[in-house]
């Protein structure tokens, strides 16, 4: 690596490695890594998945695939041997913001899981230049601004594929980019990210992420999920969804044709999987394209229905996407007939209204759309599919137990351990020999060691050590000043109501108060949030203020300020999740029950050794059942409560804050003289009234159950030795989060792939 790594660099900077910038290396290794995957064999086989997204949150690149190829350990030597360290380097590669959060990362794990089993399937998605947005922290509140990631050598690669894609008024050619997917020790796949040629950067102002909604030829591929909140960013939403969905069943329908398959089995050769309802329209348009090629209509009905699969990631109403049939007409004419089509023979085989496609309000029921004519629904935790079949699909399910099916998220645990920790990586190698990085299941070798005290030492020794590195890194990147022997107590995922942000800022309020009032934790504890809020979503930003708001509070108290922290990153992302996953003590997963439909960051800070800290909600319930009561921090209003309190109505915050003293404080404290020294009145009083007279996602109803087990949580954290049997316990479990299992389920009962 070392002589391949110079020569590359003589040749480009005429320079030697010891003088070359870190971006100039950077460089170099992105080259060489590219021509390493491009060697790698393509996954084959007679059947292939297309993985449709609206979002891949790939995270960087360089690392992942310098240990999937094998080659991590050399090039570290190869730059130690001339001072330098792979991670400053791998600081200059940018991070592309193509997703929100679960759902896109859920993404970017199965196609590395999926290319290390050696199955051939590629992703299919759009390639947005500026991505979702940055977030940056501007007067304790957030602000947005364009994140370009595109550089001009990058990890895409233009392909000689193009094609055209019809609009109402227009028609718009593709281009295509791939970006190469190499399996750890395995095969290769690919992620193709479809663009425009005609898209047009300059149309963004500097510093913001506003634009006219209405040029699509220079917009369509700028930004993921542009503000929804009027109608021309819907209908840009819909563009976006039909331009990406055509192209990749043009992509689908030319490997076929090449392979020269018989597109009336096209169910023999090919599986789409619809990641959540934004890439559905792909069932009409694929209809469609069978039409163009000579199939009735019955037959390019049967095809497709036997060829798509839909996974469900939420059963809140207002994510499940209801399309206004005149929006469709103004966008996507010629899919009308078809989608009319759909729900006529609906309408004719059931009786039961609610499970039509078009609703009397002549919207289109995305989700409805997948269910009717696709042969595969799985949920995305055990919770969330019985949900799906017991309540919110119940009339589905009824029509179609066969189709309804779990698949428990995961994790891949090439980045989520042997890249973001590599020295309990290489820990749990020493104990237990590196079996478990192919097999997950292997990491349960570990439990012979739950009563080691010098292993458990080492589990505290390395622990440590993470604290330091990103204590290092939040002084660097935001100018913080954190003491790495507090309790780490971390919340990082996107801003919504339903994840309570807010409940876990009123437990900072509560800590405040009780310090104030001269009451000192054992241990000095750190709260760390991270979240990004969608920019039209007033409360979420709202909370992220308060955060911040309190975080100024607490760091201008020198009475509070070394026994409790309140620390709110700015942009959170792939490549913070990998330095504070592994820093933390303890998880929060705190999401009102039933309405998480796994969560995956749960997964992570426990295969880092964090305990966690949550509702009976998601994969929470999984985790619960493998580690037992415990290792794990369950509390609150469980789900069948939650759905029945939702049912009848029989939720309201306001008796809770009249009634419960203390609650009322913490609640008043958001309006209290000393946060409106700090923050924004309109924001902050928004916020207070919010949780007095709505609060939908029931906050204040487990606001006493989770601050009394955090106060448990906090005390057990005293035993140091019983805190890391615990974290042991949680490593030791964590191999049913893989997302190789995952991913081998799907094959084995949707895909059928080899
Ligand atoms: C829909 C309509 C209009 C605009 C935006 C959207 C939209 C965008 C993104 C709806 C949903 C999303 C993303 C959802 C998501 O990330 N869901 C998460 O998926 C994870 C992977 O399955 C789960 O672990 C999480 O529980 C779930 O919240």
């Amino acid at each position: 690596m070392e002589e391949r790594l110079q020569k590359l660099l003589m040749e480009r900077y005429g320079r030697d490695l010891d003088l070359c910038t870190k971006a100039e290396i950077f460089e170099a290794l992105m080259l060489i890594t590219k021509e390493e995957t491009a060697r790698l064999p393509q996954n084959k086989g007679n059947k292939k998945l297309y993985y449709i997204s609206a979002e891949f949150l790939i995270g960087k690149l360089l690392s992942n695939n310098l240990i999937n190829l094998g080659l991590y350990e050399e090039t570290e030597k190869a730059l130690a041997a001339h001072g330098r360290r792979l991670d400053e380097i791998e600081e200059m590669e940018m991070e592309p913001s193509l997703g929100n959060g679960g759902l896109g990362r859920l993404a970017a794990c199965f196609l590395d899981s999926i290319a290390t089993l050696g199955l051939p399937g590629d992703g299919i998605g759009l390639n947005y230049h500026f991505g979702l947005f940055r977030q940056m922290l501007v007067e304790n509140k957030q602000k947005e601004v364009k994140n370009p990631w595109i550089t001009k050598e990058s990890w895409l690669v233009r392909q000689p594929v193009s094609f055209k894609v019809p609009f109402k008024n227009f028609t718009m050619q593709s281009t295509l980019y791939d970006i190469d997917v190499p399996g750890y020790q395995s095969g290769c796949n690919r992620l193709h990210l479809f663009d425009v040629d005609t898209v047009d950067e300059s149309i963004v102002s500097r510093d913001s992420i506003n634009f006219d909604k209405k040029a699509i030829q220079k917009n369509l591929t700028l930004f993921l999920y542009p503000d929804d909140s009027d109608d021309d960013g819907r209908k840009l939403r819909i563009y976006q969804q039909y331009f990406m969905v055509s192209n990749g069943a043009q992509l689908i329908l030319k490997e076929c044709e090449e392979k020269g398959f018989d597109l009336h089995k096209l169910y023999d050769h090919v599986v789409i999987q619809i990641n959540d309802t934004h890439p559905s329209m792909v069932i009409p348009e694929m209809i469609r394209l069978l039409m163009e090629r000579g199939f009735s209509m019955d037959e390019a009905i049967a095809v497709v229905s036997k060829t798509c699969a839909y996974t469900n990631h939420t059963i809140l109403a207002e994510a499940l996407e209801k399309w206004p049939m005149d929006y469709l007409e103004q966008v996507v004419p010629h899919l009308l007939p078809i989608i009319k089509e759909l729900d006529q023979r609906v309408r004719t085989a059931c009786k039961d209204e609610t499970t039509y496609i078009i609703d009397e309000d002549k919207r289109v029921h995305m989700a409805h759309m997948d269910i009717h004519y696709g042969f595969s629904v799985n949920g995305v935790a055990a919770l969330h599919t019985d949900i799906l079949k017991e309540s919110e699909l119940k009339n589905f399910y009824e029509l179609y137990p066969e189709k309804f099916n779990n698949k428990t998220n995961g994790i891949t645990f090439r980045r989520w351990l042997l890249h973001c920790n590599r020295e309990l990586s290489a820990y749990i190698e020493k104990l237990i020999g590196s079996g478990f990085q192919k097999d997950a299941a292997k990491l349960e070798n570990l439990l012979k060691y739950q009563d080691d005290e010098k292993v458990l030492k080492k589990l505290a020794a390395i622990k440590h050590d993470k604290k330091l590195e990103l204590k290092k890194y939040l002084y660097e990147t935001q100018n913080l000043h954190i003491n790495e022997n507090a309790i780490f107590d971390i919340q990082v995922k996107r801003l919504h109501e339903y994840k309570r942000q807010q409940m876990n800022a009123l437990y900072a309020i509560y800590k405040y108060l009780e310090i104030k009032g001269g009451k000192k934790p054992a241990t000095p504890i750190t709260m760390i949030f991270g979240a990004k809020a969608a920019p039209a979503y007033i409360i979420a930003k709202d909370i992220i203020h308060l955060i911040c708001c309190l975080q100024e509070l607490v760091e201008n108290d020198p009475e509070v300020r070394p026994y409790f922290r309140v620390i709110m990153l700015e942009n959170y992302n792939v490549t913070k999740a990998a330095k504070v996953i592994p820093a933390a003590d303890i998880s929060e997963q705190i999401s009102l029950a039933s309405k998480e439909a796994s969560g995956t960051g749960n997964m992570k800070f426990m295969l880092n050794g964090a305990i966690t800290l949550g509702t009976e909600d998601g994969a929470n319930v999984e985790i619960r059942d493998l580690v037992g009561e415990d290792n794990i921090y369950i509390f609150g209003k469980r789900p069948n409560d939650v759905i029945e309190l939702y049912e009848e109505e029989g939720y309201c915050s306001r008796d809770i804050y009249e009634k419960d003293k203390m609650i009322h404080e913490l609640v008043d404290f958001i309006v209290s003289d000393e946060l409106l020294a700090l923050g924004d009145k309109e924001s902050l009083e928004r916020l207070h009234k919010e949780l007095i007279v709505k609060d939908w996602f029931m906050t204040l109803l487990d606001t006493k159950e989770y601050i009394e087990t955090k106060e448990k949580i906090y005390a057990d954290y005293e035993d140091q030795e019983a805190w890391q049997k615990k974290a042991l316990i949680n490593i030791a479990k964590a191999g049913f989060f893989s997302s190789d299992r995952t991913i081998a389920q799907y094959n084995e009962d949707i895909w059928h792939l080899r």
